[in-house]
């Protein structure tokens, strides 16, 4: 049985299963990309829910894990050499179960870089573009009378999209055929933006045929729709 008592966040989220990946998240489209590379995985892992409501990311004990204050994050009690792995950062995350599992990156060396190279794209991009549409659109800045810092984050989502858009022509996946983990960062967050943020007609996300066609598909794998809603919202 893994001894996990050395992180002191397993003070405030009790592990049940220590033997299982630790799972520190809400979900966000940045926390549901770790539920839902697991889930397609099959590795086995024990979720905890961290409320922002009450928050939790501040806490001494989320703090001592991710020092950042961000969901999401993990503790691995069987990581390289057998000791365990606290990790935090999506990408990060993501690249670390794709290497201990084997699945969801390509195996040869051009392909790994080049799906690195789309998770890079989306956590450098998509992520922090989108976040601020959410910001000026949705929340706080909407009420802003100067609508130019909630114009420029659209016209950069637009752009990116469009980058995606062409990317995905002919393709069924980022990768092709293959699926992988640039889908799984990139996918929520397109969602989160049309769904959530409810941007769909200030992108005119009608105009991107190809990323329409490949959500469809992602929304639609299992692993998917039960990543989507873990942790669940107490
Ligand atoms: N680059 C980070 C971003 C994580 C992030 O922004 N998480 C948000 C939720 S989606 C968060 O925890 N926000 C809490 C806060 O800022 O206090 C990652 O990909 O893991």
């Amino acid at each position: 049985m893994a001894d996990l008592s050395a992180f002191p966040i397993t003070g405030k989220w009790p592990a049940q299963h220590p033997d299982r990946i630790q799972l520190y998240s809400l979900p966000t489209p940045n926390g549901v990309k770790v539920s839902i590379a697991l889930e397609e995985t099959g590795l086995a892992y024990e979720p905890h829910l961290v409320s922002f409501e009450s928050n939790d990311q501040m806490s001494p004990a989320f703090l001592s894990l991710n020092p950042n204050n961000k969901i999401p994050a993990i503790i691995d009690p069987n990581g390289p050499d057998g000791k365990p792995l606290a990790l935090f950062e999506s990408g990060a995350i993501l690249l670390y179960i794709a290497d201990k599992t084997g699945q969801l990156i390509p195996q040869d060396a051009a392909g790994r870089y080049e799906t690195i190279q789309w998770l890079m794209f989306q956590m450098g991009g998509i992520g922090p573009m989108f976040g601020q549409v959410g910001f000026f659109h949705k929340f706080a800045g909407k009420d802003y009378e100067d609508k130019r810092p909630r114009d420029r984050y659209v016209n950069e989502a637009k752009r990116l999209l469009g980058v995606l858009d062409q990317r995905l022509e002919g393709r069924q996946w980022v990768m092709g055929d293959a699926y992988t983990i640039a889908d799984i960062a990139i996918l929520p967050w397109v969602r989160n933006l049309v769904n959530f943020y409810g941007a769909g007609d200030l992108v005119e996300f009608d105009k991107f045929a190809n990323v329409q066609r490949v959500l469809a598909a992602f929304v639609a794998r299992p692993a998917v729709a039960k990543g989507l809603d873990i942790p669940k919202r107490g």
